[in-house]
């Protein structure tokens, strides 16, 4: 296939790049973190998205060099950023079907000696369903060293509920398609507010993605949902970017 031929020739090139989008408490106005977002523009097909090539990295044995290597930027440049905040890293389901993920990550933490507790994995509840006993102990080694773990896309996978207690989760990111409905329907903000409430009595952190309006970041704050992402606020950049936005301020 085109896109596997095109991924062997360019992996480790500069036409891989980690974008890296910013995380903020809305009660202090401060920057949390970043998640980092690999993007790839190929000669042959142009920008194609992650959402297409990662999976063409899982079906061709490509995942394992390809994370690695986003890792490592990621982490590189986050010890060079100007304040210690954490970068979220975003780990696939095929990644857990091996369990040599928590090696390759404390291997990168060394090499790039990024703190072990600056750096947060971001899974999906896909990855837990279909790799449940790797991933369980993958998992509790990171959290051993202090790598914080949060659990992606919430709400739009299988039986969520029972992952919180399964593994050793420490924040929820509630899926954008929530935020999206929030000011439109009252069943989804009543979701909303039962996913912070839940958050909140397992001690989780709970950070609400793809916010986009002013109105979805008004409908949070009275909902307790005090940790964001999205357009709004900041949009996926090669470099990361100060000061402050406004609107996180106010
Ligand atoms: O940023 P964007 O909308 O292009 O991301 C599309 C999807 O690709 C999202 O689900 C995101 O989690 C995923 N993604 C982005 N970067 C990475 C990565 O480095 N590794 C993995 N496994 N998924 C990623
Ligand atoms: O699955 P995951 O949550 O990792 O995917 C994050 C994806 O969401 C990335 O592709 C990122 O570019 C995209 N994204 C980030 N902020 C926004 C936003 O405010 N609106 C929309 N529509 N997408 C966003
Ligand atoms: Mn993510
Ligand atoms: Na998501």
């Amino acid at each position: 296939r085109q896109t596997e031929d095109e991924l062997r020739r360019d992996l480790g090139t500069d036409r891989f790049k980690v974008y890296y989008q910013p995380q903020f408490d809305l009660r202090t106005g401060s920057l949390t973190g970043y998640e980092a977002l690999a993007r790839w523009t190929s000669p042959a097909l142009g920008p194609v998205s992650p959402e297409v090539f990662i999976p063409a990295a899982e079906a061709c044995g490509l995942i394992a060099p390809l994370s690695e290597w986003i890792l490592t930027k990621a982490c590189r440049a986050a010890t060079e950023w100007p304040e210690p905040v954490k970068l979220a890293v975003n780990l696939s389901a095929a990644q857990f079907r091996t369990g040599d993920v928590a090696d390759m990550i404390e291997r990168v933490l060394r090499w790039t000696t990024l703190p072990p507790d600056r750096l947060e994995i971001e899974i999906t509840e896909t990855a837990l369903l279909r790799n449940t006993e790797t991933a369980r102990s993958a998992l509790n080694r990171l959290r051993g060293i202090g790598v914080s773990i949060a659990l992606d896309d919430f709400g739009t996978g299988y039986s969520s509920l029972s992952y919180l207690s399964r593994f050793p989760i420490d924040k929820i990111k509630i899926d954008r398609s929530f935020v999206q409905r929030l000011t439109a329907d009252r069943n989804t903000s009543a979701i909303v507010q039962a996913i912070v409430g839940l958050g909140k009595a397992l001690d989780l952190e709970i950070i609400a993605e793809g916010v986009e309006t002013h109105d979805q970041v008004a409908q949070l704050r009275a909902i307790g949902c005090h940790r964001v992402q999205g357009y709004l606020f900041g949009r996926p950049r090669e470099t990361v970017g100060f000061p402050i936005p406004e609107v996180v301020r106010r």
